[in-house]
């Protein structure tokens, strides 16, 4: 690895964190995927060699404990899901130089080398431990078969990780109270013989090498208080018969952990592309054992496994360090915490089968917040990103500056770019070079929306409707700076939404793929002719958000909290993003899963338009066949207002009337299960605890 700036003279690779062959993908998984998949692409323009790949991770008890309830073989249960990501991730133009899996036989061999190394060079040995047991099912409980109290914040924990509470990765034996997660019952713990990699001596290296890690600023700075508190070493195996057996020892009933094997499936992965293209295109052990740019794209609640654990093993094994770990945030749904047991997900199936073009969703995630943030997925907001940024600006800028260009000049004006535009433009190119180099994807997009944008200004400022007979040559060097910065944004925005910058390729009569093209380009003339633009992108109208947040929140409401948090602890599909919604902050980052705080300010008048009151509840009761809903009626002064809430199972709705409450009155009225409803009860938290005011405030008086 160096550290020069992007691009660099060595190869680099794109890694994302592999998701866990045992469920359905989704939004939370695809701002990772699609994250790495943009900076891979980014990376390109600049004209760095970049192989992007991944695997799904087929192992493990979160594969196991899955196919057990469905009573199937782990293996054809994991295949089956391996498939169906490898075709999902393509139609969202998620497109890995690999796909593979970590239970082939490219990660079976390297594995067990890679281990084996580790063992000839010392840093493994023997040790008796106690691990879980369920006398009972009589058998032993690795992982996700048991679950407990985290010994370190007291929360509950699966048996290897603090799931809802620190996050920290958990030792066999170390979860308090333990449960079978089998028969329920409580575990024993019995002595067994297990591996250990020597992690502990590690320590001096890993505080080095995370000085000269890359990437977010959790990832860099999370791992130093788990050093400074004293490192353990890892239990490498468990006492299991699905996974990779430990080398040599392929007749006893124990396999490696699965966070061995899946981490290697980055290096395997790599060297099938290798395989394929041949190493003189690409070469992975160049990459992986001598100078490579490596590059981890990861969520959050996995920066231990990768700045601790598998740097260690890379170095022990006599390999390349990781330059760069970029850490994502979660996503919340509508304010809540994304829950697939819950079905409050946006599913990647579903997002298609609406019609939505893939590129739509990944502007919009690659866009709404900072990569190692929080960002909240709602319809709404949604559609505003789409409506204002891509169709108001981006397509917008595109559309009337081509379609001005072909009706008066049949394409490209004969003439050359102004200087004051191609500063602009290389504004922008610097800005994108800025941005990888923080690994700000954001930062990518923004440049080429703030592009757009200066276009439709300098379009405006000039109207060249206005100089073509009076002017013609001011007017044609106008519509000739503007083709040139439509060209541009599209070379910029190509890594986020490819499908539509090839489009804008396609209307502007290049040749060959936009993804082909290096990021000087966007200052290359483009073809003299070209034929009658169309418009890229469709305003998404009002009811078609009406009809998908009802669609949502009616599928919320009849998964119910009945939605067991035993299932949510067995899905493990939390690999780069997802999260459940009892999970607390993680200790290290202060704004843990809060909502993001919004960038966008509001006017007072806009604050003066909502028209919030202060109200009592006179009546509280369950609406029939909704298991969240409360139908109220609300005394604010002037009427009684009926209002549905969601806080059926959250309060005891007996205890409500006479209960002071802040209502938005000025909502626009809904119907929830044919009861309509006048107004919102502002709450907060996960418990929906109801504001209130405290002092004398009357009924009917204005919140300001
Ligand atoms: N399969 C998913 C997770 O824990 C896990 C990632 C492996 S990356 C090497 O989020
Ligand atoms: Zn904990």
């Amino acid at each position: 690895m160096s550290h020069d700036e992007f691009p660099t003279d060595q190869p680099a690779v794109v890694t994302c964190g592999l998701p866990y062959a045992n469920g359905d993908l989704h939004v939370g998984h695809l701002r990772t995927y699609v994250g790495g998949d943009s900076f891979a692409r980014t990376l390109e323009t600049l004209g760095q060699e970049t192989a992007y790949v991944s695997g799904s991770d087929m192992h493990g008890t979160p594969v196991a404990v899955n196919a057990e309830q469905q009573g199937v073989d782990p293996e054809d249960f994991a295949l089956e899901w391996h498939e169906q990501y490898a075709e999902t991730f393509p139609k969202f133009n998620v497109e890995f130089d690999n796909y593979g899996h970590t239970h082939d036989e490219t990660n079976t061999e390297l594995t067990q080398e890679i281990v084996k190394t580790l063992e000839d060079e010392g840093h493994i040995y023997e040790k008796e431990i106690q691990v879980a047991y369920d006398p009972v099912a009589d058998d032993h409980l690795p992982d996700r078969y048991v679950e407990g109290t985290c010994p370190y914040c007291g929360e509950k924990a699966r048996g290897d990780e603090c799931d809802e509470g620190c996050q920290r990765h958990l030792e066999p034996g170390e979860v308090e109270d333990p449960k079978s997660t089998i028969t329920g019952n409580p575990a024993e713990y019995r002595e067994r013989t297990h591996k250990f990699f020597r992690v502990s001596e590690f320590s001096e290296y890993l505080t080095e090498f995370l000085d000269g890690l890359e990437g977010t600023s959790n990832a860099q700075n999370q791992p130093r208080q788990w050093i400074e508190e004293g490192l353990q070493d890892w239990c490498l195996t468990r006492d299991m018969d699905w996974g990779i057996d430990y080398p040599g020892e392929e007749e006893e009933d124990i396999v490696l952990y699965v966070w061995v094997d899946a981490p290697v499936e980055y290096v395997s992965s790599t060297k099938q592309y290798s395989e394929r293209v041949g190493s003189d295109e690409y070469d992975w052990e160049r990459v992986w054992k001598d100078e490579g740019e490596i590059v981890h794209v990861i969520g959050r609640d996995i920066i231990q496994h990768h700045t601790i654990f598998w740097p260690a093993m890379l170095e022990g094994a006599n390999y390349n360090a990781p330059r760069a770990v970029a850490a994502t945030g979660f996503i919340t749904i509508n304010g809540k915490g994304l829950s697939t047991s819950r079905n409050r997900a946006i599913w990647a199936k579903e997002y298609l089968e609406e019609g939505f073009h893939p590129d739509l969703l990944r502007y919009y995630l690659m866009t709404t917040g900072g990569l190692q943030q929080d960002v909240d997925f709602s319809w709404d907001a949604f559609q505003e990103k789409v409506n204002g940024e891509l169709v108001g600006t981006v397509g917008n800028f595109w559309y009337r500056s081509l379609l001005f260009a072909y009706r008066n000049y049949d394409g490209t004006p004969d003439v050359g770019v102004s200087p004051d535009v191609e500063d602009r433009i290389e504004g922008a190119i610097g800005e994108v070079r800025e941005a990888v180099n923080d690994y700000s994807i954001r930062g990518i997009g923004q440049a080429a929306t703030r592009l757009a944008q200066f276009g439709n200004e300098y379009i405006q400022r000039h109207e060249p409707w206005k100089l073509t007979d009076e002017e013609p040559e001011k007017a044609a060097q106008v519509i000739r700076d503007c083709v040139q910065i439509a060209k541009a944004v599209g070379v910029l925005i190509a890594p986020i939404t490819p499908d539509k910058a090839q489009a804008l390729w396609e209307q502007l009569g290049e040749d060959g793929a936009v993804e082909n093209a290096r990021i000087e380009d966007a200052l290359e003339a483009p073809p003299r002719r070209f034929a009658e633009p169309g418009e890229l992108f469709e305003k998404i109208e009002d009811e078609r958000v009406d009809e998908l947040n009802e669609k949502l929140a009616d599928r919320v409401a009849a998964a119910g909290d009945d939605g067991d948090d035993e299932e949510d602890a067995a899905e493990g599909s939390e690999t780069a993003g997802d999260t459940d919604d009892d999970s607390d902050s993680d200790d290290n980052d202060p704004a843990g899963d809060l909502e993001p705080l919004l960038e966008d300010r509001i006017g007072f008048g806009e604050f003066q338009d909502l028209d919030i009151r202060v109200g009592r509840i006179e009546v509280a009761e369950g609406i029939e066949g909704a298991d969240d809903l409360a139908r109220l009626e609300v005394d604010i002064g002037f009427e009684s207002r009926q209002v549905v809430a969601g806080i059926k199972q959250l309060h005891d709705l007996e205890e409500l009337p006479g209960e002071k409450i802040i209502l938005l009155a000025n909502m626009e009225p809904a119907e929830l299960f044919g009861v309509e409803s006048n107004g919102m009860i502002l709450a907060a938290g996960d418990e929906a605890d109801l504001l209130t005011t405290h002092g004398d405030a009357d009924i009917g008086e204005k919140v300001q």
